[in-house]
């Protein structure tokens, strides 16, 4: 039997250890912005984002202590949008990874605040990384990738295109467009840390990654459509039925539940072919390891019910 989970989970707890140290409790006047970041950032999730960068960067020949800040940037950025994405002006949602969200274990100022530190010392945490890195300038352009993916051609332009999907009917090359951006650029930016850390961006292994990336970024969307309407409220920590509640355009009102399941699966074959042409480029037994990590990676985002 694979032992893909407890691999997944061993990474994911490095990298919430990291977190731990890095996004440390402070006993000060402003110790309430601490706790309500550390509540959202410590509270689980399947640490997606960090564990491909640390996959990546294994291929790419990075060690897991270079590419940890940047992971962790990474990570703490989504838990921003989260934060954010949860409060009244936006989704208004009351759960958020089996817990009262953010604005609700505290209030709606400090969830606001807790986001914006979060997404602020992202960039503290990932720049004490660069100075450390063996490329200095490798390091900056990972800075650069993470605020343009997070910024307005990244989430941030996805997120304001998915708001007009709320009030109004969207194309499809308008709903995958948001989708590349809102959830993809994410989901993108890990493989491009890794690249950039290796200065290996122009090798064919970089651009097979990303290939893979990006695969799985629409794949994760549709995924998330896809729970949203048949998930078990339970295993996802999470309300159901809020997209249709809102009226939303998302890829199951386009195609259907049976059409965006048989999507799902063809790009899911399309993320496993990128790992197997990434997998004949790389010659070490470890990087063939983290090919057939990616692989079931790309498995365990179809299947799975959280
Ligand atoms: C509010 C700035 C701002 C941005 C909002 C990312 C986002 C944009 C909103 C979050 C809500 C959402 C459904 C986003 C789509 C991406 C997605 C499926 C996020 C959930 O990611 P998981 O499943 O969550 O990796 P965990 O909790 O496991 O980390």
């Amino acid at each position: 039997m694979s032992n893909f989970i407890p691999k997944l989970n061993e990474i994911a707890e490095r990298v919430s250890k990291f977190l731990d140290t890095e996004v440390a409790m402070h006993d000060n006047f402003q110790k309430v912005v601490y706790e309500a970041m550390r509540y959202s950032l410590l509270a689980g999730g399947k640490r997606i984002r960090p564990v491909l960068a640390v996959k990546s960067a294994e291929i790419l020949g990075i060690s897991e202590e270079q590419v940890m800040p940047f992971a962790a940037a990474v990570e703490m950025i989504h838990t921003y949008s989260l934060i954010h994405d949860d409060l009244p002006a936006m989704d208004n949602d009351d759960y958020r990874r089996g817990r009262p969200s953010c604005h609700k274990k505290f209030d709606e100022a400090t969830a606001i605040l807790a986001g914006d530190a979060l997404l602020t010392m992202a960039f503290e945490v990932a720049s004490k990384g660069a100075m450390k890195a063996d490329s200095h300038l490798g390091g900056i352009k990972a800075i650069n990738h993470i605020a343009y993916c997070a910024g307005t051609e990244g989430m941030i332009g996805g997120q304001i295109v998915d708001l007009k999907a709320e009030t109004e009917q969207i194309s499809e090359d308008e709903l995958k467009y948001l989708c590349e951006r809102k959830t993809g650029a994410l989901l993108r930016v890990p493989c491009m840390i890794a690249a950039d850390l290796a200065e290996k961006t122009e090798t064919q292994e970089a651009k097979h990654l990303l290939e893979y990336a990006d695969t799985v970024g629409l794949a994760f969307q549709i995924k998330d459509d896809i729970l949203d309407v048949e998930g078990d409220i339970e295993k996802l920590g999470k309300p159901i039925g809020s997209d249709a509640q809102e009226g939303k355009t998302t890829f199951v009102t386009i195609y259907g539940l049976d059409g965006s399941k048989k999507i799902l699966a063809e790009l899911t074959e399309k993320a496993l072919k990128a790992c197997d042409n990434i997998k004949k480029l790389c010659k070490t037994e470890k990087q063939h390891e983290a090919c057939g990590f990616l692989r079931e990676l790309a498995v365990f985002l179809l299947e799975r019910d959280y």
